[in-house]
């Protein structure tokens, strides 16, 4: 059986397209996750979204369990969350990090990511298609630990 990818997003990204447009554009969460789906094609993917660091761990465990890769926006917990960092670091297939915006031209304290410390791969500042960008890059990856 092909084990999905897994996408997760972290707090308020279920609000996207309804605010600050000129930072976080006007897509939907619910388009990004059909513009993932289009761009994995027949690979299963798993998509979520939760508001509480539990939550995102227990996805992140589940991925250990039964995921090829993992790519993750955590929002805000990526500055914060210890936790995050350490279910990230059991995972031993790929990890794309992912911003929509360029945090490192934002204020300081979006500057330090926690979690970049276990990423395979960052993509910042392409708005929401850095998240097709990601699937994609992430087929790659996969691809070439298979190989
Ligand atoms: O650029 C990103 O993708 C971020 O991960 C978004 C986070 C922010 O804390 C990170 O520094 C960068 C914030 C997400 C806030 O969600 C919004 C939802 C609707 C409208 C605007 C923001």
């Amino acid at each position: 059986m092909t084990k999905p990818i897994y996408v997760l997003n972290g707090p308020n990204l279920n609000r996207l397209g309804t605010r600050e447009p000129e930072i976080y554009g006007t897509t939907t969460l619910a388009e990004i996750e059909g513009m993932c789906k289009s761009a994995a094609g027949k690979h299963p993917l798993r998509f979520h979204q939760s508001n509480a660091e539990h939550e995102i761990i227990g996805w992140i465990h589940e991925a250990i369990d039964q995921g090829a890769g993992i790519i993750i926006n955590a929002a805000a917990y990526t500055f914060t969350s210890l936790a995050i960092l350490d279910a990230l670091k059991m995972f031993p297939g790929p990890i794309i990090e992912l911003h929509i915006s360029n945090i490192h031209r934002r204020e300081p304290m979006y500057q330090n990511s926690l979690l970049s410390k276990a990423a395979t791969a960052v993509i910042v500042g392409l708005g929401a298609k850095g998240y097709p960008a990601a699937v994609a890059a992430m087929l790659a990856l996969i691809d070439r630990k298979a190989k």
